[in-house]
């Protein structure tokens, strides 16, 4: 039972055992995520990491310990209350860990809840965009002198449009045909929208764009933030990697600028708002704009339209291969999704014009 099971591996962890219930956090579509209630002071977030996807665990979590305490110094001057609400900290496992390996080899990490918070899976406010903004961007602003090539790459080629060219390709060839016959025009798609997606691509490779340490995942759903709306912290450094500052620019705007949530399948709800992209980059650049070169800042909105089409075009791959990397709740999800995505790339067109 997940109960027992739950009870048994909090145990293993330096938190006391206090252990008074648990709820599963069912947004991430790749790990386990549980909160814990305890009767003590504290709440605590439990992970099972996904071993299928990342290849080496240990290696995602010591890169998420070393942020966060690079974060910790450098807000050293608060006090300990709040800098529990700002930073994620980790607890060790009784043996001095960072994790715990149960007897089927799954990988765990304890995280100290962060109380009096909340998240948002789609925007309706533009000061919750600037907020978001400035969160995002101070986290690069903070991270920027920690030395990218310290981070284990969890996943290769994460964010490279060839390697995803490759994977939609290779899925292409072995889909069912009645996935292909469904998915015709998106696939067409994807071919039109291949040069242009490859731009920032390019710039990296060539050492145009500088490579620093991203966090990789910044959706929306992935800041949190006070009661009042503030933000409070950047959650989920699974993916904290080597990469280039527009893919974190562009991931959070693919999120916050959608009006709807990344599967609405009502398609006509899908719309890019304009206003939310000003409140969310003016936000970021106060915290990232004087380090952007005038290059960097140019493709900012390029790089949003970028992220959008990766998070299309995974999707879409994972439909045509029988939906093996993401969690789906029904058959055609990973399908709804692609299309919700294409959808807000037509809508980006309209109403931010030509980005090249
Ligand atoms: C996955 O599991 P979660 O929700 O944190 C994915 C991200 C996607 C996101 C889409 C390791 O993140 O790249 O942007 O879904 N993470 C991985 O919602 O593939
Ligand atoms: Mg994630």
């Amino acid at each position: 039972m997940v109960l027992d099971q739950l009870k048994e591996v909090f145990k293993k962890f330096k938190a006391g055992n206090h252990f008074v219930s648990y709820t599963e956090l069912a947004s991430g579509h790749i790990n386990d995520t549980y909160l814990i209630k305890t009767d003590d002071k504290y709440d605590y977030v439990l992970q099972r990491i996904n071993k299928g996807v990342f290849k080496d665990v240990p290696g995602l979590i010591l890169n998420k310990v070393n942020i966060s305490r690079h974060l910790q110094q450098k807000m050293m001057h608060l006090p300990e209350t709040e800098l529990l609400r700002k930073v994620l900290s980790f607890v060790n496992s009784c043996e001095g860990s960072p994790y715990f390996i149960d007897e089927k080899g799954d990988y765990w990490n304890l995280m100290v809840y962060i109380d009096q918070s909340k998240t948002f899976e789609t925007v309706h406010d533009a000061e919750v965009a600037y907020e978001g903004g400035k969160l995002f961007g101070e986290f690069l602003n903070l991270t920027s002198d920690f030395d990218a090539n310290k981070l284990t790459v969890v996943i290769p080629e994460f964010h490279d449009m060839s390697f995803r060219y490759a994977q939609f390709e290779e899925a292409f060839k072995n889909a069912s045909t009645e996935r292909l016959e469904k998915t015709k025009t998106y696939t067409d798609l994807v071919g039109n929208l291949k040069e242009e997606m490859h731009i920032l691509q390019h710039l990296k490779d060539s050492g145009e764009i500088k490579i620093r340490v991203t966090h990789n995942d910044t959706k929306i759903s992935n800041a949190l933030f006070d009661l009042n709306n503030k933000g409070l912290c950047v959650i989920d450094t699974d993916t904290v990697m080597p990469g280039i500052i527009h893919y974190d620019f562009g991931d959070a705007i693919r999120t916050i600028c959608n009006t709807a949530p990344e599967d609405e399948t009502d398609l006509d709800l899908v719309n890019f708002n304009a206003i939310y992209y000003q409140a969310y980059l003016k936000g970021f650049l106060e915290y990232t704009g004087s380090s952007l070169t005038d290059l960097e800042r140019k493709y900012l909105p390029l790089g949003a339209k970028t992220m959008i089409f990766i998070m299309a075009i995974r999707f879409l791959t994972d439909y045509l291969n029988g939906d093996i990397y993401y969690k789906t709740k029904y058959p055609e999800h990973n399908f709804d999704r692609a299309k919700n995505q294409f959808r807000l790339i037509q809508s980006f067109d309209k109403k931010m014009g030509s980005v090249i």
